[in-house]
């Protein structure tokens, strides 16, 4: 007997082949639902059935919460795994997955909704002892004084964000105590609008630091791990664009004292799934600032550095198994790299959507490519512009871009704009092979080139 029965994918493009794949391994039956524009999805004809849940416009397919709950009743399936965006952290939605009877791939609909509320998610998280980034510790209030004397404390630069908001949406830096209640005042607008919620928090800001981010696999049965971590810094306007693990230079002390407090307060706010710690690195010292709850982009470079396979692990934890796997036992090997293939143009970042009149993929030791493209296969206007992950995994850091450079030279896709070229240019940027950049840099070098 298979671990679940039957599982609706609830996403497109690579993400969905990927999850397709391990079910198979795993003897799942997989039931794709997909919009009208996304009938020829390599996973949709590799899919055991499919649903097709509405027009284009994600609005009315992949964020369309009844219709994806009555493609899993049709198809009499018992779970559904969200993916990655879409209506992956959306609470609401697991919540109406769960009380119409499936399994939702994911944390429970609780601990979705604190994350989502990152005032409540800091303070859960500097409960459990998860360093944070010195802050407002709570929402701020509406005396305009006691405000003014949160920020003096915290010295200025300071960062105004929407406990909403996330990844980057509803925050603005503030340099002096002169701009501080106009930022205020703006940034609570913003946030009322976009997230319906301007509730705010302030942080101080910090400068040059790096992405790095904590993977956890926890059971929601009181076992939790870490699988180490990865550094995303290289990226522009809150799009990554190249991950690596682990993060140059990190020690192996700091990792484990980090990754031993995730996987401990996963155990106190019992976590189930996969999850993300996201965190600023500066100056040696790690700030906790956001947890996302579902499978990453990026997660590839975690499996080929573990050799665990996380959407597996996922479906067994949704399954109800333990956890099987100890810390003790998971142990880091080499260096990964992925570069995220987005159809845009590499000069100015335009999505480039279109038919892909040549395909062939690179291949070789050490180099992974997960990516749903084929010869034929036509890139329609109404999505996210990723259209692969090219993962290169090596001995070192400076094999693994060995591998990269060459899988990078020897993959073709025609007849549309990608982003390789960028991607070729910085395995030569002599900072990137230096390693440690922070989250500023390539902005800083597309200014300057
Ligand atoms: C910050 C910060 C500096 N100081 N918080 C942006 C996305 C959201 N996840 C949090 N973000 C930031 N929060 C403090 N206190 C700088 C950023 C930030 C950033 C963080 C991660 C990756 C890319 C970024 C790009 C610009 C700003």
């Amino acid at each position: 007997m298979p671990i679940l029965g039957k599982l609706v994918i609830a996403n497109r493009g690579e993400i969905a082949l990927r999850i397709l794949r391990a079910c198979r391994e795993l003897g799942i039956k997989t039931v794709a639902v997909h919009s009208s524009a996304d009938r020829d999805l390599k996973h949709v004809r590799l899919a055991d059935e499919s649903v097709c849940i509405g027009p284009p416009p994600s609005a009315e397919s992949y964020l369309n919460i009844p219709a994806v709950v009555s493609a899993a009743e049709v198809t009499d399936a018992v779970a559904i795994h969200p993916g990655y965006g879409f209506l992956a952290e959306n609470a609401d939605f697991a919540e109406r997955v769960e009380q119409s009877g499936f399994i939702f791939v994911g944390p429970r609909p609780e601990t979705i909704r604190m994350m989502g509320d990152k005032v409540a998610a800091i303070a859960e998280m500097k409960r459990a002892g998860v360093p944070c980034v010195p802050g407002s510790d709570g929402p701020v209030g509406d005396d305009d004084n006691e405000t003014l004397r949160i920020a003096r404390d915290l010295g200025y630069p300071v960062i105004v964000k929407a406990a909403g908001g996330g990844g980057g949406r509803g925050m603005r830096v503030v340099h002096s105590e002169a701009a501080l209640l106009n930022a205020i005042s703006l940034t609570r607008s913003e946030a009322a609008a976009a997230f319906g919620d301007d509730t705010l928090y302030l942080e101080k800001y910090l400068e040059n630091p790096r992405h790095i981010e904590i993977q956890v696999l926890a059971d929601g049965q009181g076992n939790a791990v870490h699988l180490g971590e990865r550094d995303c810094s290289m990226q522009r306007r809150h799009q990554k664009i190249i991950e690596e693990a682990p993060a140059p230079g990190l020690h192996e002390k700091t990792r484990r004292e980090i990754g031993e407090r995730c996987a401990k307060a996963c155990r106190d706010i019992d976590y189930r799934g996969a999850g993300t710690f996201e965190f600023l690195y500066e100056d040696g010292k790690f700030y906790f600032i956001e947890m996302n709850t579902r499978l990453q982009v990026e997660h590839p470079v975690t499996e080929l550095i573990t050799g665990i396979d996380l959407v597996r692990a996922q479906l067994e934890i949704a399954s109800g198994e333990p956890l099987r796997l100890r810390q003790k036992d998971i142990e880091f090997r080499g260096h990964a790299i992925e570069c995220r293939i987005n159809a845009e143009d590499p000069d100015n970042f335009m999505p480039s959507p279109g038919t892909v009149n040549l395909f062939h993929p690179p291949g070789g030791p050490g180099i992974r490519l997960d990516s749903h493209l084929y010869s034929g296969y036509k890139v329609p206007p109404n999505y996210d512009s990723l259209i692969g992950k090219l993962i290169a995994h090596g001995q070192d850091r400076s094999s693994a871009i060995a591998r990269m450079r060459t899988a990078l030279d020897e993959i073709v896709i025609d007849g549309i704009k990608t982003n390789i070229p960028l991607h070729e240019r910085l395995c030569r940027d002599s900072a990137f092979l230096a390693g440690g950049t922070n989250i500023h840099y390539l902005e800083s070098k597309l200014a300057g080139s």
